[in-house]
């Protein structure tokens, strides 16, 4: 490159009138300004390397490899360095913020209150979970591609080759048969009859999947074909997946040997499509781990490593934080388009820890555990307003982008994991009961409200002015709150079982035509109703009804079977078509208008909340099994043994 830079030189000023032909030639003056040009150059160039995408083979051989490697938090030293440098981050950030992001055609305006600040202002466009499923997954500015990074650990080097884990002693570790005595089969013969309809719901939702969508993610029940979408890159086959512990609990087996076939044979792990690290964890992942914790099959087993494996590199960010979507082949990652100033959102990156604990059980390799007490710790350590975590935290800085909270969509499920990975670690895992209990504290001081009707709910906040609003998606915090009640402080036990009825009685409410709106309010002397027709459609989201199961198992008040029982035979009525079910548009029209899909969390979830909500505890106790937000039972870690540098069930329990 030099030498022809210098005979470049040398040819301009063989053009300028005396100066000779050679660069030997060039009078002293002449030979300065050229070594003057020449440093100028080289120094540009290096400059440059600084400002290239982090994918750029030139840049990784002259920086030294840390440059780019994920920070661990490790001290509060590290993490206030990290934090102060970060926050020169944020003010360029910010102002990235308040002009309007890239936005997919489907996310929903809200139109807010003049007295909103700025910075709930830059929160321009939300996303309600469905329109998450259907976004276009434009790129941010902040792609990095880490093709070729490797994965940093030092635990990586036993990555997925240790196959040590004793299935056996895993289920002697259980404390009670994971399908109870007699899969759970009640001996009161309404209760028996009701599971039943469930279990035929479930068998014409798979037939019909099964006829005109097989393979595909989720059937289209109407025009009788399948949907691919976009939120699995080139996965297939979602409800297959998602369907399969909810076949085999519900003892459908020759649908769920089909479905374990066809995982088998067809399930490729090998796209190189776009997807969403969250729904890919929750739905895939999750999936797999379950139906091989239920039933031994190994193969289940081996894909999930796979998987596990193919979604590592999208941690490798500034902080560790990753980012929301992964090209599953290239292993390059990227921020949502959607989200300020390329942010991570709090419900996808706090929501991989219990899958992620169960893979490095799985392995034996201790790195997926590090990713997520990376993430755990840097969200505990970080600042937070009124004690709340916002909903968009930059994976550069590992700084908060707006400060918009929610229970609902965007932050729901980060709240759950963590009383979940307390559940699941055998009550060991303090942090996450501590994150927990302070996290609820402060969700009670700011955002439980009481409507002048009475109804308890859970407002949204934006920089510290209430939304009185609640989504459906919120709903499954009865649930959480319930069966989170036994390990809070002991005077506030029964002051948590009577939240959690109050959300789950409003939720009900939410409920006048027997399937509830995906988003109700509280305001305008609203009581519970949607009042944007926006607002109005159901697309057979399971959260009610979870939370309903979980209330039936803490306090077996018969009230929970009857509201089921309700949801059961409004599906029947609004959303069962003739080749299997779809969520509808406006649950207050008289007439009803089907939207078409037929959601693999209907048969993840919603059919498997039921099922269980009419069956007895002894199917999947909850002294055994925590469920993942996709409904995904994973085993309770007995007397936590886990450490991040051994596996757990090797006859330890
Ligand atoms: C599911 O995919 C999961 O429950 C997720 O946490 C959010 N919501 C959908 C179903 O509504």
């Amino acid at each position: 490159v030099l030498l022809s830079i210098r005979t470049t030189i040398s040819m301009v000023f063989r053009k300028l009138p005396g100066v000779s032909a050679s660069g030997m030639g060039l009078r002293l003056s002449q030979k300065f300004v050229f070594l003057l040009f020449l440093s100028g150059l080289v120094t540009l160039c290096f400059g440059a390397l600084f400002f290239l995408p982090d994918s750029v083979r030139l840049k990784r051989i002259f920086l030294s490899k840390t440059e780019s490697q994920p920070v661990t938090v490790g001290s509060d030293n590290d993490l206030r360095d990290h934090l102060k440098k970060g926050a020169k981050d944020m003010e360029h950030l910010r102002g990235i913020t308040s002009a309007k992001g890239e936005t997919s055609t489907k996310l929903k305006s809200l139109s807010r209150k003049p007295s909103i600040t700025n910075e709930a202002k830059a929160d321009e466009k939300v996303v309600g979970g469905e329109a998450l499923e259907d976004l276009t997954m434009s790129r941010s500015k902040t792609e990095s591609s880490s093709k070729d990074e490797k994965v940093t650990s030092s635990s990586n080097q036993r990555a997925n080759t240790d196959t040590s884990f004793d299935y056996n002693k895993f289920k002697k570790c259980l404390l009670k048969p994971p399908l109870g005595i007699e899969h759970g089969k009640s001996s009161h013969p309404q209760t028996l009859h009701r599971r039943d309809k469930v279990k035929e719901m479930m068998k014409f939702a798979w037939d019909n999947y099964k006829s005109f969508a097989w393979g595909k993610n989720e059937l289209r029940p109407l025009t009788k074909n399948g949907h691919i979408g976009n939120m699995f890159g080139g996965l297939r086959g979602a409800s297959i997946v998602d369907s399969l512990d909810t076949l085999y609990i519900m003892g459908l087996i020759d649908e769920y040997n089909d479905a374990k076939e066809w995982v088998e044979t067809s399930l490729d792990l090998n796209s190189n499509g776009e997807a969403s690290l969250f729904e890919v964890n929750i739905r895939y992942v999750g999936g797999l781990l379950s139906a091989y914790y239920l039933t031994g099959e190994e193969m289940f087993k081996r894909k999930v490593l796979e998987l596990g494996e193919k979604l590592l590199p999208a941690f490798n960010t500034p902080t560790g934080i990753p980012r929301g979507v992964i090209n599953l082949g290239s292993g390059t990652s990227w921020s949502w388009g959607w989200a300020s100033a390329g942010s991570s959102i709090l419900a996808e990156f706090g929501t991989l820890h219990l899958e992620f604990v169960h893979l490095s059980e799985l392995s034996n390799n201790p790195i997926y555990t590090e990713k997520v007490m990376n993430i755990r710790r840097l969200l505990n350590k970080i600042e937070k307003p009124h004690g709340l975590y916002p909903n968009f935290l930059s994976p550069v800085s590992g700084n908060w982008v707006q400060h918009h909270v929610s229970i609902g969509g965007l932050g729901d499920s980060f709240y759950e994991y963590l009383i979940k990975s307390y559940l699941m670690s055998d009550k060991t895992d303090e942090e996450a009961k501590n994150m927990y209990y302070s996290a609820l504290e402060a969700i009670e001081a700011n955002l439980v409200q009481k409507s002048p009707g009475g109804l308890t709910y859970m407002a949204e906040w934006r920089g510290g002015i209430l939304d009185h609003k609640m989504g459906h998606l919120a709903c499954f915090s009865g649930g959480m709150v319930g069966i989170g009640a036994d390990d809070g402080a002991p005077e506030k036990r029964q002051h948590f079982l009577d939240l959690a009825a109050e959300i789950t009685h409003t939720c009900h409410e939410s409920y006048t035509t027997k399937l509830g709106p995906e988003a109700f309010r509280f305001d305008g002397g609203a009581e519970a109703t949607a009042t944007r027709l926006s607002d109005r459609y159901y697309i057979l989201r399971p959260e009610v009804i979870e939370s309903y199961m979980y209330m039936w198992r803490l306090t077996h008040d018969p009230k929970y079977r009857e509201w089921g029982w309700e949801a059961v035979e409004a599906l029947e009525q609004h959303c069962r078509v003739e080749a299997g079910f779809s969520g509808i548009r406006d649950v207050y029209a008289q007439t009803v208008s089907h939207d078409n899909m037929q959601q693999s969390f209907f048969l993840s979830e919603t059919l498997k909340y039921l099922y269980l909500l009419f069956s007895d505890d002894d199917l999947l106790p909850l002294e055994d099994w925590v469920f993942n937000t996709e409904a995904h039972p994973l085993p309770v870690i007995q007397n936590n043994t886990t450490t991040l540098a051994g596996p757990l069930f090797l006859g330890l329990c």
